[in-house]
């Protein structure tokens, strides 16, 4: 497969769909059999493809899915994927038939919304559904046993409704100091007692607790961060039980090249100044892009060395400084493996003063995605050219 054939541009992202296979593949090593591993691939897969995500997860053993909203569940059913698939967040009771059309599960909190569900539900027509515990996160879900009592007598009863699952989300799985996270669990095994007819699944897990607490392990995990190669946090990287091999690359080439006098200025606001003869590069890629202007300063890896950016990010482009004369179409690594060398989405989170969440899912969809297997592109994904 040529690049050219799908984009013009010199800046990329490189998805390793072998990392992603190898991250789930282990995960599920630490599971009882009986255990289900849904890949969460909601946010396009946290930035680097859903499709592609959604069915490296399943080749390798995931046998559910889970995202945030119903049109993210079709956009990943449409590609012919038939593992169980959960959507997380809150739905309209309005989406109910879709969901109920297309065998995608709901998430579900509150009496109202099911009657309200249930008008828009056809006769014979089957909406499966979980029910959301609120244990201490505070965004969604039902907050006592009394309270999913009702709501599980409630879809016991309808014809309409088939109660899947049960679950919660815990807020501190990834901090240290774990008495939240045991606050939590507990408050959640205690709702679940309570129900006398438990549902096929009860799940509790994302990625700190399935790699971190074995007890969580239930029926299914909700695997998201680990499953992209990103440790849930900094804190609890020496406690992971595999080593995380990280899927997501970001590149680019170097587009001009330049000797500079000592005394020139550099990009908007002229915040940079050279303090010799520098050379300097620009790299067609700014933060439009999601390669914010918090990155000014960052440190980046051109023909194997560490060069850092200089001057203010612009909307397109932004410049680096070079140790020597290096020559235009220079590969330029900003997240990833060059050589002996790495930019860790770790770093860029820093640098940004955020998670490692947030840096894939920022870098926008005019940023081309390559696809890679055994160190070969199997496929290309560019919206601009669709
Ligand atoms: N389950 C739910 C309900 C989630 O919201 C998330 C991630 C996961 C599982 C997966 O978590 P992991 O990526 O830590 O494994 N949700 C979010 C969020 O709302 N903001 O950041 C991550």
């Amino acid at each position: 497969m040529t690049v050219e054939a799908k984009f013009y541009r010199d800046t990329w992202a490189e998805i390793n769909l072998d990392h992603i296979s190898y991250n789930v593949s282990e995960t599920l090593r630490l599971l009882p059999e009986n255990t289900k591993l849904f890949a969460v691939v909601k946010a396009n897969a946290y930035g680097h493809g859903d499709v592609q995500v959604a069915k490296a997860a399943v080749e390798a053993g995931a046998q559910g899915l889970a995202v945030a909203f119903l049109d993210e569940a079709l956009s990943v059913k449409r590609a012919g994927l038939s593992v169980p698939l959960l959507v997380l967040g809150a739905s309209s009771p309005q989406a109910a038939k879709m969901a109920a059309d297309r065998q995608i599960s709901l998430t579900v909190f509150q009496k109202d919304w099911l009657l309200e569900a249930e008008k828009h539900l056809e006769e014979g027509q089957l909406l499966r559904v979980h029910i959301k515990c609120d244990t201490g996160m505070g965004r969604l879900g039902v907050k006592t046993p009394e309270e999913l009592n009702e709501l599980a007598a409630f879809i016991h009863r309808s014809p309409k409704f088939f109660l899947e699952g049960v679950f919660t989300h815990f807020a501190t799985a990834d901090d240290l100091s774990t008495d939240y996270f045991e606050e939590q669990y507990g408050l959640f095994a205690s709702m679940v007692d309570s129900l006398e007819e438990k549902p096929p699944f009860t799940h509790c897990a994302n990625s700190a607790a399935t790699l971190r607490f074995g007890k969580t392990h239930l029926n299914a995990v909700r695997l998201g961060i680990s499953m992209y190669g990103l440790s849930p946090s900094e804190e609890i990287k020496q406690e992971l039980p595999f080593p995380l091999k990280q899927s997501f690359s970001l590149r680019t080439r170097i587009v001009h090249v330049k000797k500079l006098k000592k005394g020139e200025k550099i990009s908007y606001g002229a915040t940079y100044e050279t303090s010799e003869e520098e050379w300097i590069a620009t790299l067609p890629i700014g933060y439009a892009d999601g390669w914010l202007r918090k990155l000014q300063g960052q440190i980046v890896l051109a023909g194997g060395k560490r060069v850092p950016i200089v001057g203010r990010v612009c909307m397109d482009q932004c410049m680096i400084r070079l140790p020597e004369e290096m020559p235009v179409g220079t590969e330029v690594t900003l997240i990833g493996k060059q050589g002996e060398e790495e930019i860790t989405m770790d770093d860029i989170a820093r640098k940004m003063e955020t998670i490692n969440y947030e840096v894939p899912c920022i870098i926008t969809a005019r940023v081309p995605r390559i696809y890679k297997r055994n160190g070969e592109i199997v496929e290309i994904v560019n919206p601009l050219s669709e």
